[in-house]
């Protein structure tokens, strides 16, 4: 893309950010019109849904940019009303400390004790505030091979959680996100997700 950039507009310096800088992602998003900050904190476009990320290049030239837009969140309040936890404080406000995702990829810890058993078999991040919105009807599942889980895990039993090994874990997660939370990580999860 910044390949792209340059050869409409002559030389630029630029650096490319994913969810790897101390940079507002949603909010520059926001502000450029990609879509709205929902009462769930994520960004929604109104065509695509939320399940997306966002990425952002910071550059040394002023592009045309387009206006923010509307937020479309209206009287709804599912993912407030269906986040097990109660992460989402109020509209717009997740308390970061109360919610599944941090529990399960960033805690070191155990899980605190009035946590356990509301995970609703969330083992690795959660999506339920997205799940249940209704803006995510239409959202299209991705097509990069990149983000393709490994084949080994679509066939995956109750048994081969429970006895799952570091072999196995370092072989089906190789390339995935799931390795921040480290093997111990991931087997003290799968003890605390409930029922
Ligand atoms: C820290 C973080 C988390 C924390 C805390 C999340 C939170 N909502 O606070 C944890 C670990 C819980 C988390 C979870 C998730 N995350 Co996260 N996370 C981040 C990260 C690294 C920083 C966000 C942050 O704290 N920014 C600083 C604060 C100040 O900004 P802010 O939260 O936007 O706050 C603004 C407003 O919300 C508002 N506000 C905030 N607090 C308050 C309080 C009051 C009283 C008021 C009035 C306003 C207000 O004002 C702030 C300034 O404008 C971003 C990446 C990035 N660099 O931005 C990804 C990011 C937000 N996460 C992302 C994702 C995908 C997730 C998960 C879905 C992952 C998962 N499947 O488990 C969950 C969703 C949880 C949820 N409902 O938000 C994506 C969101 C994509 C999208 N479509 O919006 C991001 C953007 C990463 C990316 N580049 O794709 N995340
Ligand atoms: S990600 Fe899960 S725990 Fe966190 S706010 Fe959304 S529903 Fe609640
Ligand atoms: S579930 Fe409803 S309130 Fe929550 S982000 Fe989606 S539209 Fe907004």
């Amino acid at each position: 893309m910044i390949k792209i950039i340059g050869s409409e507009v002559g030389d630029i310096n630029a650096r490319a950010f994913v969810d790897s800088a101390p940079i507002m992602d949603k909010v520059w998003a926001e502000k450029s019109g990609l879509g709205w900050v929902g009462k769930n904190t994520n960004l929604i476009h109104p065509k695509k849904g939320s399940f997306f990320f966002v990425a952002e290049i910071v550059l040394d030239v002023e592009l045309d940019y387009d206006n923010p837009i509307n937020d479309y969140c209206g009287t709804c309040t599912k993912c407030i009303d269906e986040c097990p936890t109660g992460a989402i404080v109020e509209p717009y406000v997740v308390d970061g400390s109360k919610c599944i995702s941090y529990f399960t990829i960033e805690l070191k810890s155990d899980i605190p004790i009035e946590q356990q058993g509301k995970f609703e078999k969330w083992a690795f991040g959660c999506d339920i505030c997205q799940d249940v919105c209704p803006w995510n009807k239409f959202s299209k599942p991705h097509s990069e091979e990149a983000f393709s889980p490994n084949p080994k895990l679509l066939s995956f039993t109750g048994k081969d959680w429970e006895e799952l090994s570091e072999d196995v874990f370092k072989e089906i997660f190789k390339r995935s996100a799931v390795k921040r939370t480290k093997f111990e990580g991931l087997k003290r999860n799968l003890k605390f997700i409930g029922n």
